[in-house]
């Protein structure tokens, strides 16, 4: 088999174990319909269609270039906004362009070739021009979206703007020698919040129990991409590295100014006041909901409509509008316990 980054690619030490039959209808009774043919991973922790297992070895040894540009985030913590946020930081002569072509299109989600079913992801018609133009020649099984990213051509294009879930782990330990990277944190209440509608959404997932449920599900790291430490502390370590950018969710809300300015100056950009300004409002909750509504992200996966839409709320504090004491006690329980050791406070209210 041809693995990524052929030459340099060292060995994949990353484990992949099928989740046993009686896990995963353990997980199907708490309400995970959607949760058949898993696997999970050594190192990270991470629950994953079983797809991932062949994939492993491409993920790991992915040929990132010098410029390019990965968000890496645990779900549902500020990925899409970032991805505009760059996207427009780079494209600044060009922000129309994003009212023709959905943010899911304009960047790589190299994790959807091993958590959305193939013939799901042969059904969305752009992923598969873009497909067939730049890999006349490629397989389809080998991965529709690693082999699209990787024929970009270099040099005459922007920087690739590369999305994933998968932690640091599951990646060659030098990545952030070879690239850099933009970690988004968010704090795991109102991440969980987020990721409970998300399940109800998107039919990979197909959630139908209750939040309750899902939340102790979240905690124990029984939903895709495992637990929320184990994606988090590695890159929280690894935060004084010079080509990894840390941010807080809250903060780019609370002083979405200041946060552009610093991400500006770890790209490498020089951005005026007005050209940062222009990046917040081009990349505003209010302008991506609005878009989405007029060229729609494609999810590679079937939606649930009456469950609502991806911009749900976009705010700081919803935890505690839909939480009881007793599952508040509970969260904060862990969080303390995982979030002190590591240094890490987090903000839960829209004015901390
Ligand atoms: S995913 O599916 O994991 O890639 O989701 P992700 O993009 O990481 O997170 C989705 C949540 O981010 C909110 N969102 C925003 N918040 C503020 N400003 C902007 N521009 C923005 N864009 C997306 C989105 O509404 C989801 O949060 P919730 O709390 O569900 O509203």
């Amino acid at each position: 088999m041809t693995e990524e980054g052929e030459g340099q690619a060292g060995r994949c030490p990353v484990r992949v174990q099928e989740l046993p039959p009686e896990e995963e209808a353990r997980l199907v009774t708490l309400g995970f319909k959607g949760y058949t043919g898993l696997v999970r991973t050594q190192p990270g922790g991470m629950l994953m269609k079983a797809r991932y297992k062949e994939m492993a070895p491409r993920f790991y040894n992915f040929d990132f270039r010098p410029d390019d540009i990965v968000v890496m985030t645990y779900p549902k913590c500020g990925t899409t906004w970032m991805q505009e946020i760059l996207w427009g930081m780079t494209h600044l002569d060009e922000l129309d362009e994003a009212d023709r072509l959905a943010i899911s299109n304009r960047t790589h989600f190299i994790d959807s070739d091993a958590l959305y079913r193939l013939e799901d992801q042969m059904k969305d018609r752009y992923v598969m021009e873009r497909f067939r133009s730049l890999c006349p020649d490629g397989r389809p099984e080998q991965g529709i979206i690693l082999q699209s990213c990787r024929a970009q051509p270099p040099h005459l294009t922007k920087p690739r703007i590369i999305k994933t879930h998968f932690p640091l782990s599951l990646y060659r330990p030098d990545l952030l020698d070879r690239c850099r990277v933009v970690y988004v944190c968010r704090n795991p209440k109102d991440a969980c919040v987020s990721y409970h509608h998300h399940c109800r959404l998107i039919n990979t997932y197909r959630f139908e129990g209750s939040f309750e449920a899902f939340t102790k599900s979240f905690m124990a790291g029984d939903v895709f991409y495992g637990r929320f430490w184990d994606h988090v502390a590695p890159a929280w370590e690894r935060r004084r590295h010079p080509h990894l950018h840390f941010v807080f969710y809250e903060d780019l809300q609370l002083h979405g100014l200041q946060q552009l300015h610093e991400l500006g100056r770890f790209l490498g950009l020089q951005l005026s006041r007005e050209q940062l300004e222009m990046v917040a409002k081009h990349a505003s909750f209010p302008q991506m909901k609005a878009r989405d509504a007029r060229v729609p992200m494609v999810l590679s996966s079937s939606t649930n409509g009456a469950v609502g839409g991806f911009f749900r709320k976009g705010i700081t504090g919803d935890w505690s509008n839909v939480a009881s004491a007793e599952l508040d006690a509970l969260m904060e329980e862990w969080v303390q316990e995982h979030a002190e050791p590591l240094g890490i406070r987090f903000k839960y209210a829209p004015c901390e």
